[in-house]
């Protein structure tokens, strides 16, 4: 047996780790022979009801889980791990302001990156789920200076996702004919589902629709989508967020499919003329437990503008955390 790797996972009695949980420790994203160990983190209120998640844990009866610990300490749920799912962050309650919710939340990253800082794994890979993720994502690769900020990376799967789904659904494709999607930006309605590269079939996605669908339609339909499953289903995103987190997680590690790409929300290294560290989404392309942004694509005049609205609201974000950078 190999040796078991270690977990964390924050926003442990939250929803979406709720479905991600079960899916870590049935082995479907480290494979059938590695044996994992979840160090599991909340804040102290919600340290009972993960009580009953854990009992739900023990009684599947995974052969590949090889132990389970809760906390409400960074310092102990961070120690030693290999992956970290930064997924717990405040939702945002009546009254409360945009930036109110950037503002409390940073500080939970803050400090969690001090921590992974502190304790975790040289090589750990961090995904940041929590709201702001992207933001969220750059105060905690500031605030863990010894690890190298390539091994941080925030969540927009979930929209390259939902944009590979409906692209699929309008050519009446399956979604595995759906290749190099990208979302660019922020994890917000600024995003960017660019179809101008997508190739369907192999042929080119712009070939096969109308440009007015793609401008009138598609774009806003994926920039509000997560608003859109609130407004019907009277909750957020879980179930799909969590299947998008072990997809990241597992094409970061596994490498991408031969020809493809898929988005992941990375520090900038000015690529596409974004500002140097802000944490944009980017196509990229894994090999190795490494990524690497895909360069050198044609951006035209609509793709521009939808890039640099995308990093306005990221810079002004950064202004709102400043004191955290
Ligand atoms: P829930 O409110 O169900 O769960 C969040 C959990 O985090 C709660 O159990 C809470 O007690 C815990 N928590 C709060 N502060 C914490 C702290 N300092 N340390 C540890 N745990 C803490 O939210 P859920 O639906 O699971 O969503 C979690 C986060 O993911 C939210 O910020 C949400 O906005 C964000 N999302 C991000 C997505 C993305 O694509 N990047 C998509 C889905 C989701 O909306």
């Amino acid at each position: 047996m190999k040796t078991p790797v270690k977990i964390a996972v924050t926003g442990a009695a939250g929803q979406i780790s709720y479905s991600l949980l079960f899916r870590i420790a049935s082995g479907e994203l480290f494979g059938n022979d590695q044996p994992v160990i979840l160090q599991l983190l909340e804040i102290p209120q919600a340290l009972d009801n993960l009580q009953g998640i854990v009992m739900e844990l023990e009684d599947c009866a995974y052969p590949l889980l090889d132990s389970i610990s809760t906390s409400d300490e960074p310092n102990i749920a961070f120690q030693d791990v290999d992956y970290a799912f930064l997924i717990g962050a405040r939702p945002r309650g009546p009254g409360m302001q945009r930036s109110d919710l950037i503002g409390t939340n940073a500080q939970i990253f803050a400090e969690q990156g001090q921590a992974l800082n502190r304790v975790a794994h040289r090589n750990v890979k961090v995904l940041v789920c929590g709201n702001p993720a992207n933001s969220n994502c750059m105060v905690t690769i500031a605030n863990a200076p010894d690890i190298d900020p390539a091994n941080f990376s925030a969540m927009t799967r979930l929209d390259h996702n939902r944009a590979v789904g409906m692209l699929a659904r309008q050519c009446g494709v399956s979604a595995s004919d759906v290749k190099h999607i990208t979302v660019w930006g922020n994890h917000s309605n600024t995003q960017y589902p660019d179809l101008f590269h997508a190739k369907v079939k192999g042929q080119a996605a712009t070939r096969l629709i109308d440009e007015h669908w793609m401008s009138d339609t598609f774009v806003p339909t994926i920039q509000n989508r997560g608003a859109e499953i609130i407004k019907i289903r009277g909750l957020s995103s879980a179930a799909s967020a969590a299947n998008a987190a072990i997809d990241h997680m597992k094409t970061w590690k596994n490498g991408t499919p031969h020809g493809d790409w898929v988005s992941m929300a990375v520090p900038s290294d000015g690529s596409y003329g974004i500002t140097k560290g802000l944490v944009f989404s980017y196509p990229v392309t894994c090999q190795n437990g490494n990524y690497a942004i895909v360069q050198d694509l044609e951006i035209n005049k609509f793709s521009l503008e939808m890039l640099k609205t995308s990093e306005a609201e990221l810079l002004d974000e950064k202004k709102q955390v400043k004191n955290l950078l």
